[in-house]
């Protein structure tokens, strides 16, 4: 038989003095529970604040934690970066305040049968215990999704595993930074036929959400179209 796959978690962080050091020790007691080797990969930039320094010295503490740091805040920057140095055999996504042990479990047992591996608020059996706002952003997400990218695909906002074959195969393409890298990564990978299966979620906030939905929406339908007008281009 052969040996269970080695998983890599990328958290981008930006500004977490307050959460980093519980929300990491928090994640360590739930890799307990998770029967395969795992390494974090921590992803700062542009903090402001006592970040940096506390993520260095969680790196000195735990063997099994890196840490990266780039120049500007950007989450979806640091996110490739993360994506692309990762070493594990699947390449896990969370935020230092949404990830889950249960999810790599799932990402273990569903094994050989997919290469992506997606989180979905919106799949059947999700629960998502978030604002009636959110809730209603995330569903128009996905109404774009498939509508504007011809995606079959219902979330690419939550956690996510990818096979690092995957990422090493469609990455480097990705145009996309701030809040769409993960979700260009998602659409690149569906397009080269990688299976991917969705599980669902319960989603319920460990903290208030901080990025601004109105700022955010504009945003991200201007990051869509120049995904869709890019992989038009590319045929
Ligand atoms: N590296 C990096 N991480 C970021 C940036 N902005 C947000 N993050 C991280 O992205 C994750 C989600 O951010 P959060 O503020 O919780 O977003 P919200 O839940 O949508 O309000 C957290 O782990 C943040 O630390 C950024 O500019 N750079
Ligand atoms: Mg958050």
């Amino acid at each position: 038989m052969s040996s269970p796959p080695s998983l890599s978690v990328v958290i981008p962080i930006h500004n977490e003095a307050d959460y980093l050091i519980g929300a990491v020790a928090d994640l360590y007691r739930e890799l307990e529970h998770v029967p395969v080797a795992v390494d974090i990969v921590l992803v700062e930039n542009g903090s402001t604040d006592a970040t940096p320094a506390l993520a260095v010295e969680l790196a000195s503490r735990h063997r099994t934690l890196d840490v990266l740091t780039l120049p500007d805040p950007d989450y979806g920057g640091a996110m490739r970066e993360g994506f692309l140095a990762a070493t594990g055999e699947w390449v896990v996504g969370f935020d230092i305040d949404y990830y889950s042990g249960e999810f790599l479990r799932t990402v273990i047992a569903i094994g050989d049968a997919a290469d992506v591996v997606l989180a979905s608020k919106r799949a059947p059996g999700s629960e998502d215990r978030r604002s009636l706002f959110r809730r209603i952003a995330t569903w128009g997400f996905n109404l774009v999704l498939r509508t504007v990218l011809s995606s079959g695909v219902s979330d690419t906002h939550g956690m996510k595993a990818v096979r690092r074959d995957i990422v090493a195969a469609v990455g480097p393409a990705v145009i996309s930074r701030e809040d769409l890298f993960d979700t260009e990564l998602v659409i690149r990978a569906e397009r080269a036929g990688a299976r991917i299966a969705e599980v669902p979620v319960v989603v319920e906030e460990k903290r208030q959400a901080r990025s601004s939905l109105l700022r955010r929406v504009p945003r991200t339908l201007r990051g869509v179209w120049r995904i869709r007008r890019q992989l038009r281009r590319e045929g």
